[in-house]
């Protein structure tokens, strides 16, 4: 594929410590050819973007788009992101963020919006639940988040623009989307790309798995031609486990 490959660890709200935190940045390993990324908790960016090897990108997790400052408290902004060292990249959407803290689809349009115009790339994650996977509906939901979270966004915007599928029945469950299922999802997110951008926008635009992604399930999907990366939770928190996954053939 003309598409660099990315790795793209997602640590969730983990490690409990800082320490641990910085242990796992001093062991993550650059591959040549690939994109590795990591998105720590956002309290361990700093220490994180000091240990890391120079060749791992780092994102945020979450943002707080609401404003640049001010009486929002717990919150974290755009301008803070910005004056964190090494920062590239934030995610956008992921399916706990829409279940567990209410972000709708305005409110992850606005974060996709933010991220661009703050300079950074954003990593949308879009996915279909169980009931929806068993309805066949999983096309049409992803379309449909996709349409949402991209409205607004420009053809020269989408450079900047990651796409995660991660199915949320496959997410943190063990049961890993069979990867020639994921491959037709994949087809039809490109497809739909094309459609409302171009064919150098759908061609140029990664698209990652997430959902249970482990050493034993690396290959089989980094095969198939529509899946340009993944987007490991669970096993990016061993260095070694995302190594391997990161070194896949
Ligand atoms: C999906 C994925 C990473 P896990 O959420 O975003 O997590 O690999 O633990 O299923």
């Amino acid at each position: 594929s003309p598409r660099a490959p990315v790795v793209a660890g997602n640590w969730k709200m983990n490690p409990s410590t800082s320490a641990e935190a910085v242990a796992l940045a001093e062991a993550l390993e650059a591959v040549d050819g690939r994109e590795v990324v990591v998105f720590p908790p956002t309290c361990y960016l700093d220490a994180v973007a000091t240990k890391a090897n120079k060749n791992v990108a780092l994102g945020a997790q979450d943002v707080c788009v609401l404003a640049e400052s001010g009486a929002y408290t717990g919150a974290v902004s755009l301008p803070m992101l910005k004056s964190m060292p090494r920062v590239d990249y934030v995610l956008c959407g992921h399916s706990e963020r829409r279940s567990l803290f209410s972000d709708d689809d305005d409110a992850i349009r606005a974060k996709v919006r933010g991220a661009l115009d703050a300079g950074f790339a954003a990593m949308l994650c879009i996915g279909e639940t169980q009931q929806e996977y068993e309805l066949g509906v999983t096309d049409d939901v992803c379309a449909l988040q996709l349409a949402k979270a991209l409205e607004g966004v420009t053809a020269a915007e989408m450079a900047n623009i990651v796409v995660a599928y991660e199915p949320v029945w496959a997410i943190g469950t063990g049961l890993v989307c069979p990867a020639d299922v994921a491959q037709r999802v994949h087809s039809s997110i490109r497809q739909r790309l094309r459609a409302t951008y171009d064919s150098s926008v759908a061609d140029s635009c990664r698209i990652l798995y997430g959902g249970s992604v482990n050493p034993s399930v690396i290959d089989g999907l980094m095969r198939q031609s529509d899946i340009d990366g993944v987007l490991v939770g669970g096993a990016s928190l061993d260095a070694a486990t995302f190594g391997q996954i990161a070194s896949f053939h």
